[in-house]
């Protein structure tokens, strides 16, 4: 299929535009398509990691993409051609595992790409929301993440299984939704992790709430996920995500989380073009070509994400 950056390249190509220009944009185009972004997704064990990347992810593609990192042998990788989520095994099973576990997470997050920068883009820590004793989670986050990744926006905190946080009360069968008590039980939830990540680290992350099972509150989820990607690489996602409509369907209605979605990844791909192409127009300054980029772009990520209809329609 064709990709989300081809498609821009073969409708640039078709506008008016001078031959320097084009070429600026092309280029920076190559140079888009050679990024690689990298995911750990970490938690203790059965909170849910695999469901989540289903949820998120073309299925078909991450069970093909699937193998073993051959260094490790204990976290998975799975290649979604650029995109490279590492599967980190489950803690909390035992105290020497866990050591284990640990240093192989410490060792990925200290490594670096060819660029000498990190090479994990970001951390996704699900986070078991019915289950009593955090204490993995935060022994994870708090002692083995925070301190081995310099940027902290680039942690994220996802509190998995929210249908069962009461133990299957207070969720909404039919609806498939949380009611009011749950609701207000999640929040709370949220609220308590955030203070017990502050008061260990003097790290503010702010968690959210979803459920992988039900799919509920996904398009937040991704929507968390791309806020915390370098904006060069949000539209690496445009290819991969779960193409079923189902999936984004169901969400706290605090935000239009599925406008967002398609409107972050239009901007940053926008402005990177614009960036480039103003290197060689003379006289252009940032924003110039963005009248004639923009809708070429906002087209291009509409014909992709189509299949979610209504839901993008702006
Ligand atoms: N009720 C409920 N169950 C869930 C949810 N997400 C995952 N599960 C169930 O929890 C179990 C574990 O899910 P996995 O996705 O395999 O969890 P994991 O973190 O990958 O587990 P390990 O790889 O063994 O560490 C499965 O039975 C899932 O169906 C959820 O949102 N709600
Ligand atoms: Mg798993």
């Amino acid at each position: 299929m064709e990709s989300i950056l081809d498609k821009v390249k073969n409708e640039l190509n078709k506008v008016n535009l001078d031959e320097e220009t084009k070429q600026a944009i092309e280029q920076k185009i190559n140079e888009l398509e050679k990024n690689k972004l990298n995911i750990m997704i970490t938690g203790a064990t059965g909170s849910g990691k695999s469901s989540t990347i289903n949820a998120l992810f073309n299925e078909e593609v991450a069970q093909v993409g699937q193998g073993v990192d051959p260094e490790t042998m204990t976290i998975k990788k799975y290649e979604l051609d650029n995109i490279i989520l590492w599967d980190t095994p489950g803690l909390g099973d035992s105290p020497e595992q866990d050591k284990y576990y640990a240093k192989n997470i410490v060792e990925l997050l200290n490594k670096k790409d060819d660029s000498g920068k990190a090479l994990v883009d970001l951390v996704l820590v699900v986070v078991d929301g019915s289950a009593k004793d955090m204490r993995t989670s935060f022994e994870l986050i708090n002692e083995v993440i925070i301190p081995n990744i310099s940027d902290k926006n680039r942690i994220l905190v996802a509190i998995n299984q929210c249908d069962m946080a009461m133990k299957g009360r207070g969720w909404d069968n039919n609806l498939n939704i949380p009611k009011e008590d749950l609701i207000q039980f999640l929040d709370e939830k949220v609220e308590s992790v955030k203070k017990r990540i502050y008061e260990s680290t003097g790290v503010e992350i702010k968690p959210i709430y979803y459920s992988a099972l039900y799919k509920y509150n996904i398009s937040k989820l991704l929507c968390y996920i791309i806020k915390s990607t370098p904006d060069e690489k949000r539209i690496i996602y445009v290819d991969k995500i779960n193409k079923n409509p189902e999936v984004w369907k169901n969400n706290d209605n605090l935000m239009n989380y599925n406008y967002e979605i398609q409107n972050q990844m239009k901007g940053s791909l926008t402005s990177a073009l614009d960036f480039a192409a103003k290197g060689a127009l003379a006289g252009a300054t940032v924003g110039t070509l963005v009248p004639v980029i923009g809708p070429i772009v906002g087209a291009g990520v509409g014909a992709v994400l189509g299949f979610i209809g209504g839901l993008f329609d702006i």
